[in-house]
């Protein structure tokens, strides 16, 4: 085997408000067809808190007080580079979720039970009006770490995936709370 020597940069962003969380489903690209927070690479000379802000603001037309709540470690097999993203939340936000080329902002219902009732790989949604988090059309791993950022706990995390075709199967995953 080789090491993972290179390392990729990249940022994720989730707006909570209220009892919901803003995602957005992603219409081209990298996790196409997929819902996910706002997220891009990071640039050459910015930092990943200011490369959040940027795709937040050119993935949703919003800004927002972005914390940092965690860090993503992706591997996969047969790629030289590591994936590593720096997620960021906030509980506020400025201006009107709006679609654009790349994303299709809508809101999700959050709830107390959200952690195990508002999975809608369970058929269950714990706000009537407003759809459940859609895990089984986001990233395998997001189900696990997604709670902790709802809850405003930080986690870090890896994930390590196989690459089979286009497609991308999650074999291993660990997080914990830091
Ligand atoms: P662009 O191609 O849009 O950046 N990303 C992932 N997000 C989750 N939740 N799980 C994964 O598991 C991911 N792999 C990548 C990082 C890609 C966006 O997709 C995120 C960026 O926000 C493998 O520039």
């Amino acid at each position: 085997w080789q090491p993972y020597t290179q390392t990729r940069f990249y940022t994720n962003a989730f707006i909570i408000s209220d009892d919901k969380l803003l995602l957005g489903f992603k219409k081209r690209g990298f996790g196409a067809n997929l819902y996910n927070g706002f997220g891009g690479k990071v640039e050459p000379g910015e930092t990943p808190a200011q490369a959040a802000a940027r795709e937040l603001k050119e993935e949703s037309g919003i800004d927002a007080p972005l914390e940092h709540a965690g860090v993503l470690i992706f591997l996969t097999e047969g790629t030289e580079w590591a994936f590593h993203i720096d997620v960021f939340s906030a509980r506020s936000y400025t201006g009107e979720p709006t679609e654009t080329d790349e994303m299709r902002p809508g809101w999700f219902s959050l709830s107390e039970n959200s952690i195990n009732g508002n999975d809608d790989r369970l058929g269950v949604s714990s706000s009537p009006g407003l759809p459940s988090i859609p895990y089984s059309k986001m990233w395998a791993d997001d189900i696990y770490w997604l709670p902790h950022l709802v809850e405003g706990k930080k986690f870090m995390g890896r994930a390590d995936f196989a690459k089979e075709g286009d497609k991308f199967i999650m074999r291993k995953f660990w997080f914990g709370a830091v």
